[in-house]
């Protein structure tokens, strides 16, 4: 399609004037067909950038260059009107000065290339709780990866009309080419410095420029699906979280429907599609990173996923560790910075196999594997990825897609927390949930960053990279959520740890499919059974409430697991009082404070 087909107004004019600054040397409209993203994958193959997987129907190897390897959080920026607005966690600059210095940078930034106007829907097309985007860009791999992580093409134009609503997504690699100049088989990207990935939330608008990896480039999921949306969530009085949402079925097959956050690296797409070991028990997948809630009108929060896809981390994915994952990226799959075995198939560490000969590695070497050499640089990138189709993971539900969302009866919290937070716990209430979610972080196991080994980097309901807002205004607008239902109709609350380890530094709990034990008692928890007791930090499973047939834990770790650790929640609560509220001055809500007295409190009594 071409410029002429946009019959709304506004997006027009908008794309007129994008390929005015950025003189692209032609325009693009996607039609979302299977027919345009052949093409465009044999364009990228044909560039010698797209490696084609003999192994593994229509699916694509590709190689980032080695500065494009992840979302870059030190490059990503809330240019909201006043610092204040974009609070004490996010980087800002103002927009009138960003625009100007990113208008620069887009100033010639297509030439030699071909722009390309994606049309897309975050959420199923037409669904009241779904929003469409306009993402432009000069990448054939960016409109790949948003072809199968969202829904693209003619059928979001239909819905847009000639006036309907929409966030304008600019995207730019940021390498133009010269008159006959190509690629050469090379990730075009811009240097680290001149990297911006950048939101204004009053305009609802996101530019983004100099990367094409992940959420720097593929803007409907963290750039609108979590920074942008949250904002407009805020106003709407809805949530859009960093989740997944996963379908549970009792034996009895009574069914009940879970969102979970956790910080990166703590497995939520492997909860999202786990295969439980308690017989009778089925997880099925929704989503396994973005949920959108709002309330219906029987005032339960109601989710949606608005994505299409999984864009999941590649190293440690097996079939012990998520079996639905490697069923998923086995056709129609694009895998970026994973090793490529001589018979064309990927590979990466911990994928359960040793590697098959020699690799060539995820920089384009030579590569072969040294199990006695502890120093041997990975083979794939441990931010290596696969983006396949949701459709394609045989655990999803049936529902997936529903466009009114599926009713939530539990929300769960996490991190990776070696101790003091017990297996599992159930707040007192939405707004003692809303104070776990508020404290959620992870313990830093190496000395990383300006962090010390054994302290605590908050990552408040896993969204400290995805908050479109000042945080604390954010905890306020969980609790207002509150206030517009009743506690039997809003979602119960649990904070869970599968990460506790004892004093020889093991894991005491073994995860995976073994969570489905603590799902189990969560589902039966919603359902009214009489299987907890009430501590200081909240409703705790009764003795033996949490099926333990089969599991191989000890019953005195099966103990400690289970018991509050007053001591340590002690130490908790300090470092909440000195190292993490503080951070939000006055727009920390009192209500979060009263919960942070009222543990200590109850902790003492
Ligand atoms: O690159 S993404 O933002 O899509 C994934 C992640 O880093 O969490
Ligand atoms: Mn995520």
């Amino acid at each position: 399609m071409t410029i002429n087909d946009i019959k709304h107004p506004k997006v027009k004019a908008w794309v007129e004037e994008v390929a005015k600054l950025t003189t692209p040397d032609s325009v693009y409209v996607c039609d979302g067909s299977q027919k345009e993203y052949d093409t465009l994958m044999k364009k990228l193959v044909d560039a010698g950038i797209g490696m084609p997987l003999a192994k593994r129907p229509n699916s694509v190897l590709f190689r980032s260059d080695p500065t494009d390897v992840a979302r870059v959080e030190n490059r990503t920026y809330i240019a909201s009107k006043t610092k204040e607005a974009a609070g004490p966690t996010n980087n800002w600059i103002d927009p009138e000065e960003l625009k100007k210095t990113m208008k620069g940078l887009y100033a010639g930034c297509m030439k030699g290339r071909t722009m390309y106007v994606i049309p897309f829907s975050m959420g199923p097309v037409g669904s009241n709780i779904a929003k469409i985007g306009i993402e432009i860009t000069d990448s054939e791999y960016v409109v790949c990866n948003m072809d199968i992580m969202t829904r693209v093409g003619t059928k979001v134009l239909d819905v847009l009309g000639t006036s309907g609503e929409f966030v304008p997504c600019l995207h730019s690699v940021g390498k133009p080419l010269a008159k006959g100049e190509t690629d050469g088989g090379k990730w075009p990207c811009a240097p680290l410095d001149s990297k911006y990935i950048s939101h204004f939330p009053e305009e609802r608008t996101i530019w983004s420029y100099g990367s094409g990896y992940g959420g720097n480039a593929l803007l409907g999921k963290k750039c609108f699906a979590l920074r942008i949306a949250s904002v407009i969530a805020r106003d709407e009085g809805w949530l859009a979280e960093h989740m997944l949402i996963l379908k549970l079925t009792n034996p009895k097959g009574e069914v009940k429907y879970v969102t979970g956050a956790f910080p990166s690296a703590c497995g939520k797409t492997n909860l999202a599609m786990l295969i439980p070991t308690v017989p009778g028990w089925k997880v099925e997948t929704i989503g396994d990173d973005i949920a959108w809630m709002k309330f219906g009108a029987d005032g339960r929060l109601y989710a949606i996923n608005p994505e299409a896809g999984f864009f999941g981390v590649a190293p440690g994915t097996n079939e012990q560790s998520n079996k639905n994952a490697m069923e998923s990226i086995k056709s129609n799959t694009i895998f970026t910075n994973c090793a490529l075995t001589k018979d064309g198939d990927i590979w990466w560490e911990q994928i359960g196999y040793d590697a098959p000969g020699e690799l060539v590695d995820w920089n384009g070497n030579k590569w072969v594997q040294d199990k006695g050499n502890k120093e041997q640089k990975p083979a794939a990138h441990p931010n290596a990825r696969f983006t396949a189709p949701a459709k394609q993971c045989p655990a999803v539900a049936k529902e997936w897609e529903d466009p009114k969302g599926v009713p939530i009866s539990a929300i769960l919290f996490g991190g990776r927390r070696p101790s003091t937070i017990p297996l599992v716990h159930q707040s007192k209430s939405w707004n003692h949930g809303v104070f776990l979610g508020s404290i959620v972080g992870s313990e830093i196991t190496a000395a990383a960053l300006d962090l010390k080994a054994g302290t605590i980097r908050r990552d408040p309901f896993a969204m400290l990279p995805f908050c479109g807002y000042n945080m604390g205004d954010y905890f306020a607008h969980w609790i207002n959520v509150g206030k517009k239902s009743t506690e039997d109709k809003l979602p119960k609350i649990f904070y869970v740890n599968w990460f506790r380890k004892n004093e020889a530094g093991k894991f005491m709990w073994p995860g995976y499919g073994e969570n489905s034990r603590v799902l189990a008692w969560v589902f039966d928890r919603c359902n009214g059974v009489d299987n907890a007791i009430e501590t200081p930090i909240g409703y705790m499973p009764k003795d033996g409430t949490i099926n333990t047939t089969g599991l191989d834990v000890s019953a005195d770790d099966m103990k400690k697991i289970l018991t509050v650790d007053v001591e340590g929640w002690k130490k908790e609560i300090a470092d909440i009082r000195e190292n993490h509220y503080p951070k939000f001055g006055a727009h920390l809500p009192k209500e979060l404070a009263a919960e942070l007295d009222g543990l200590e409190k109850r902790l003492n009594a």
